[in-house]
């Protein structure tokens, strides 16, 4: 908080250094697992979200913004490559000590950044794996990683905050490691003498419901086991304030070229653990108390920008890597404590589904120079982010890469009154089941589970043929299948097509 305040002080008195410049910034900030409908500007009444509002009522607010899958790595790559996760093997739910996955070779989003002279960054949770293989060493340099793939500067943690190592990385070395405690990590088999849940669940702060009873740190047991490190690992009530700090550490430090940051959050994800000061504050247990964190957050940068004068020339974007979940393994209040709040807002489904409130996110875009405030309908995708900026800033997309991303600037700048996408594939947990095609959603049959027991979500799985008419009934409750078997073979194919090119 001091150091925060000595950065907003300082950027007062160097208001009039920052020199002119026509390229924008561009901030993206991206929430894990938050839904649809967990911010008041997207609807919700039982949490308020006033910062985030904000910057809902000064940009775009998209009503039909996508990632492109119900889990959080398979979203990221997609962001990071332009290429549907699911084209290529191997982009599900990483473990924490998984080889890197995004190609070194091919364009990604900051490489169109660093291309176009920027000075790029990432700072918070990353999910695409680290180095060559799963046997790597924690405790020298790790790559390839972050920093070979586009970014001059990172700042992470790996995998997610209930997988080991709970460490964070800095430009490819774990912060505060100690050579006379090395770090190792297996996710296989237990090793060096740390408790885990499964054995000591007395010593828990946190108890799991599904789980997550590996290596206990800091009172909760996560996915994975880890010895060594002590003195870097992280303290769950400081990821949050830590990662902002980077955050606006970076924005200092490049405020006079342009710069692209990666702002990863890892709110409102499991185990949900916020700062001392948010919890309890909303009433709905440390879920709710995880996004009012974030809306703070969000806060204090945009206070920031505005305050160093970079606001009017920074691009904002705000959205989320797939839908809502309320227990995601941890006994942690966010079904008990409701109090009937929707995550999905009217959304059918949630995190792991090919239903809406899977993939449809909130998605904010501000940029005060360029973009006036409205509210678009339009099907927006993440994955058309690459293209996108690459038109902006006149760069080229090599022949055959990122081959999903689409050029969609003049939509996300609300620039033109245009549709957005015309067709975009929705994938849950696993295969890509579901593809919209201007109001029309079709889901394919699937043998997985209808329902996720574990999580209390509907998937979107069935035997049968499943069609929506997104236009008059965005909840997904009235299949059409039946009625408008012409309509279904026509998107079946056009699914079969899409995936199999
Ligand atoms: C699941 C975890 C869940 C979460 C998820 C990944 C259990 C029982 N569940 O396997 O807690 O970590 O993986 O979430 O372990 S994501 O947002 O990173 O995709
Ligand atoms: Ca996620």
């Amino acid at each position: 908080m001091l150091r925060h305040l000595i950065l907003l002080s300082s950027c007062i008195l160097a208001f009039h250094l920052v020199p002119a410049q026509q390229k924008p910034n561009v901030i993206y900030i991206y929430a894990d697992d938050l839904g649809y409908g967990d911010l008041s500007c997207y609807g919700a009444t039982k949490i308020h979200t006033p910062n985030l509002d904000k910057l809902a009522a000064s940009g775009i607010r998209f009503t039909n913004g996508h990632c492109t899958s119900g889990t959080c790595t398979p979203s990221r790559y997609a962001l990071m490559t332009g290429q549907y996760p699911w084209r290529k093997r191997g982009t599900g739910i990483l473990p924490g000590d998984a080889a890197l996955i995004v190609p070194v070779d091919k364009i990604t989003l900051p490489k169109v950044f660093k291309q176009a002279g920027y000075s790029t960054g990432i700072v918070g949770k990353w999910h695409l794996g680290l180095g060559d293989s799963v046997a790597k060493n924690w405790n020298g340099e790790i790559r390839p990683g972050p920093n070979d793939v586009g970014f001059d500067y990172s700042f992470i943690f790996p995998a997610t905050a209930d997988r080991v190592p709970t460490v964070f990385l800095e430009n490819r070395k774990v912060l505060a490691a100690d050579p006379d405690d090395p770090i190792a990590v297996d996710y296989t088999k237990k090793i060096g003498d740390d408790p885990t849940g499964a054995e000591h669940p007395e010593l828990l702060k946190m108890k799991s419901s599904e789980g997550h009873n590996n290596t206990i740190v800091n009172g909760i047991g996560r996915i994975g086991y880890m010895s060594g490190g002590r003195r870097a690992r992280w303290v769950d009530e400081e990821l949050s304030s830590t990662f902002m700090f980077k955050a606006l550490q970076f924005i200092e430090d490049h405020r006079k070229t342009p710069f692209f940051l990666y702002f990863a959050l890892t709110e409102p994800h499991v185990p949900r653990m916020p700062a001392t000061r948010f919890k309890g504050a909303s009433g709905l247990g440390y879920r709710g108390d995880d996004i009012l964190q974030l809306d703070w957050t969000i806060g204090q940068l945009m206070k920031y920008l505005e305050l160093s004068g970079l606001k009017k020339n920074t691009i904002v974007i705000f959205t989320s890597d797939n839908g809502p979940v309320l227990d995601d393994g941890y006994q942690d209040g966010a079904v008990s404590m409701l109090n009937g709040h929707t995550p999905a807002g009217p959304m059918r489904g949630g995190k792991y589904s090919a239903l809406e409130g899977g993939t449809r996110i909130p998605f904010i875009i501000s940029w005060p120079t360029h973009i006036a405030p409205s509210i678009s309908n339009a099907l927006v995708s993440q994955i058309d982010l690459l293209a996108s900026f690459a038109h902006l800033l006149g760069q080229k997309v090599p022949a055959g890469e990122a081959p999903d991303s689409e050029d969609h600037l003049q939509t996300f700048l609300g620039q033109a009154d245009t549709e957005g996408r015309r067709i975009l594939v929705e994938q849950g947990l696993a295969d890509p089941t579901a593809i919209v095609e201007g109001n029309w959603k079709y889901i394919h049959p699937h043998p997985g589970p209808p329902l996720m027991h574990a999580v209390g979500i509907e998937t979107g799985n069935a035997s049968y043929p499943q069609l929506y008419n997104l236009k008059d009934d965005i909840g997904e409750k009235n299949n059409l299948a039946t009625k408008y078997p012409e309509k279904v073979k026509e998107l079946e194919a056009l699914l079969e097509r899409v995936t199999h090119k």
